[in-house]
């Protein structure tokens, strides 16, 4: 055969065989939790980890364990998986591979606030009045707030004068560093040293509570941790579905009530529950509501108080803010802390958000440490807060 026959054959087989690869590859990508539509920030396209979460969910069937019927603890019922679907959007089967989440890939909207700046102070060949504004502006405009932003500037100031620094990346590195100093290291989330440990969820409406329990239960029972959930927003039957669904996921056990049933018994149940099959964490989801309504932050309080007396330790009481509401994440946080006692921060859709800057404020202003940060919708999206890497992040090119 003339290599003028051979060679189109060959191609047409490489193409068959590429194409053929390509498919089974996006096929074997991993599941996308419920409510999410898209890749967030963009979805860049990269090789697929393999032991993120499998396209097919594992779906051992849960415990449906109804709150006040302990004895029913042993035989629980079974649920029937099938049922539980995602409650805010139909699933999506064809997932694209996205690229791990760091705070890099990730904070592009919040670099964005800070790339004009950034631009025109490199652009000078000193540091004049306009450099300091343009700074000042920038991390306003990333929603640092006021009062950290001037004490934080005060501070670089006195770091160029000592140092005797003239460049205008000179300048941009101590902003860094005084930045990173200025938040907490990463900090854990604490385990009990009896089990279980309890960690309760709270916040307003929306802001990827229930997400958050299903991306933690997901990474606690990877790393071999037995998980029951609690669902402790009893407001909406949806609620408690949307929480199952990742219970299924992850291969956890779920306790949840009737609907409008008391949000503190559900999740003493789910304690109790939790402490008779031998469960390390319980992740307790409690209902949205709004930091304004007193009645709703009593009901918190009652179930911090019930929580407390069941078997093991409340050892984290999360708050979950939504990073793109900004400064108001500060107000919330405020009052929540008056009711719970806050241990720290879920600060989630910072993918989606400019006011990155927001996290300086919370750990400045309330001293309560941001532990996780969402930068996605799925399960592997929720990392360690890291000041360094976030801080690097924010000021990279
Ligand atoms: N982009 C992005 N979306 C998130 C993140 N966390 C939660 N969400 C989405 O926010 C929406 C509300 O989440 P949900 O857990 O139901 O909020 P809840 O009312 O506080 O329980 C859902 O569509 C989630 O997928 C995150 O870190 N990034
Ligand atoms: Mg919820």
């Amino acid at each position: 055969m003339s290599n003028a026959v051979l060679i189109p054959i060959v191609i047409g087989v490489l193409l068959v065989l590429v194409g053929g690869f390509y498919l089974v590859s996006t096929r074997s990508g991993r599941a996308i939790p419920p409510g999410s539509d898209a890749a967030p920030g963009g979805g860049s396209v990269a090789t697929a980890e393999p032991d993120l979460l499998p396209a097919e969910a594992d779906t051992d069937a849960e415990a449906v364990v109804a709150p006040g019927d302990l004895e029913a603890l042993d035989e629980a019922e079974v649920a029937d998986s099938g049922a539980a679907a995602p409650v805010d959007e139909a699933p999506v089967d064809e997932a694209p591979v996205v690229e791990k989440a760091t705070f890099r890939n990730r904070l592009a909207r919040a670099r964005g606030a800070f790339s004009g700046a950034l631009g025109s102070i490199r652009g000078r060949s000193a540091i004049d009045a306009e450099t300091w504004d343009d700074l000042e502006e920038a991390l306003i405009r990333a929603d640092v707030g006021l009062g950290p932003t001037t004490a934080l500037l005060e501070a670089v100031r006195a770091t160029v004068k000592e140092r005797g620094i003239t460049t205008p990346d000179q300048l941009i590195e101590a902003v860094k560093s005084e930045m990173t100093t200025r938040l907490l290291a990463p900090i854990d989330m604490r385990r009990a040293d009896e089990a279980p440990s309890i960690w309760l969820f709270v916040g307003v409406n929306g802001v990827g509570k229930t997400t958050t329990i299903g991306k933690v239960g997901k990474q606690l029972s990877d790393d071999g941790l037995k998980v029951v959930m609690a669902a402790g927003d009893t407001f909406r039957a949806a609620a408690a579905e949307q929480l199952s669904t990742w219970a299924d996921r992850c291969g956890a056990e779920i306790v949840r009530g009737a609907e409008g049933s008391d949000p503190s018994a559900v999740i003493f149940d789910g304690i109790a529950h939790a402490a008779a099959s031998g469960a390390d964490v319980v992740l307790a989801d409690t209902a949205g509501r709004l930091h304004t309504k007193s009645n709703l932050m009593d009901e918190l309080r009652k179930v911090r108080r019930v929580a407390d007396k069941g078997a093991g330790e409340v050892t984290e009481v999360l708050l979950v803010l939504d990073a793109t509401t900004g400064q108001n994440g500060l107000i919330q946080a405020k009052q929540f802390t008056d009711a719970v006692e806050l241990t720290g921060v879920v600060l989630t859709k910072l993918d989606g958000s400019a006011k990155g800057g927001i996290v300086f404020a919370i750990q400045s202003e309330l001293g309560i440490p941001v532990k996780l940060v969402g930068l996605g919708e799925q399960a592997e999206d929720l990392i360690p807060f890291d000041a360094e890497q976030f801080v690097d992040a924010l000021f990279s090119e």
